[in-house]
């Protein structure tokens, strides 16, 4: 309750503020994007988001929450590609934001508002959420990936996929789960598998949450074609990501 009332007053005052991790290509380095994630400071003490967005769910306020976070994330990337390059930023998108009827709209409304080039955009969805009511969620999806927003499945490997679904579901993504990452070079099973079937697929794989250089060596020689991680950089703020942009072009 405590939180629930922070949140409220937190979204009236606007209090959230976007960090950004940094993706790079495994081979060459090369910075691809960022990944947005939300940061809050209650009373000056920061919140994770593992313990607000949970709230926010149950309330609806990440509805709200949400259309901030897409807000944000569009202005800076738009901004950060006009004066410096295109740079592609992802935006997590939780359960209830997706079942919203208007999140499309939203979506689409957001990049209206900013100019945005739609392939700047991705949408980091998990496997459970996307998978739980596949022909649910199919509309929305294919309406924004048909208008060149990028979609993502996060968290793969987690949940249940049906390989048929995950042919016919409009996704461009797929991000290999950080505890399977973390399984690195020993037990490289359920990684090797998730790349073969990205190839297979034609899917762009991103490996998250590496964090040695022995996992960076085994996922570049596997053929994994992005890497996120404590290794590559911690999630940085608004200026110092632009920092990173600028010495990237
Ligand atoms: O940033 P951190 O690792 O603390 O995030 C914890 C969890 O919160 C992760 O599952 C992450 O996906 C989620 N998260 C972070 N930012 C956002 C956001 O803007 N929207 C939603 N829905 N989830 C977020
Ligand atoms: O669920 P999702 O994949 O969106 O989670 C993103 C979360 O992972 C963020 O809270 C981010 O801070 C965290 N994260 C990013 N890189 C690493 C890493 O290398 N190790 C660990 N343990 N967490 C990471
Ligand atoms: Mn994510
Ligand atoms: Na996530």
């Amino acid at each position: 309750l405590r939180l629930e009332g922070g949140l409220r007053d937190a979204l009236a005052s606007r209090s959230f503020e976007l960090v950004y991790q940094p993706k790079i290509q495994a081979a060459g380095g090369r910075l691809t994007g960022f990944e947005a994630l939300i940061r809050w400071r209650h009373d000056g003490v920061p919140v994770s988001p593992a313990d607000f967005i949970p709230v926010a769910e149950d309330t609806g306020m990440i509805v709200e929450i949400g259309r901030w976070v897409l807000d944000e994330a569009c202005r800076t990337a738009t901004r950060w590609s006009l004066d410096h390059g295109p740079v592609r930023v992802a935006v997590n998108v939780s359960a209830r934001q997706l079942a919203d009827p208007g999140f499309a709209d939203l979506v689409e409304q957001v990049l209206r508002r900013h100019a945005t080039p739609p392939d700047l955009l991705e949408l980091e969805i998990t496997e459970t959420v996307i998978m739980k009511d596949v022909e649910h969620h199919l509309p929305a999806l294919s309406r924004l990936r048909d208008r060149g927003v990028r979609i993502a499945i996060d968290d793969f490997g987690t949940g249940y996929s049906s390989l048929a679904y995950l042919r016919r579901l409009p996704v461009d993504v797929l991000k290999i789960d950080r505890s399977f990452v973390n399984d690195l070079p020993h037990a490289p099973d359920i990684a090797s598998t998730v790349i073969a079937l990205a190839q297979r697929l034609l899917l762009t794989t991103v490996a998250e949450g590496v964090e040695t250089d022995e996992q960076r060596r085994w996922l570049a020689e596997a053929g994994c074609d992005c890497l996120q991680g404590y290794l590559i950089s911690r999630p940085l703020s608004a200026d110092a990501a632009e920092a990173l942009v600028m010495t990237a072009f």
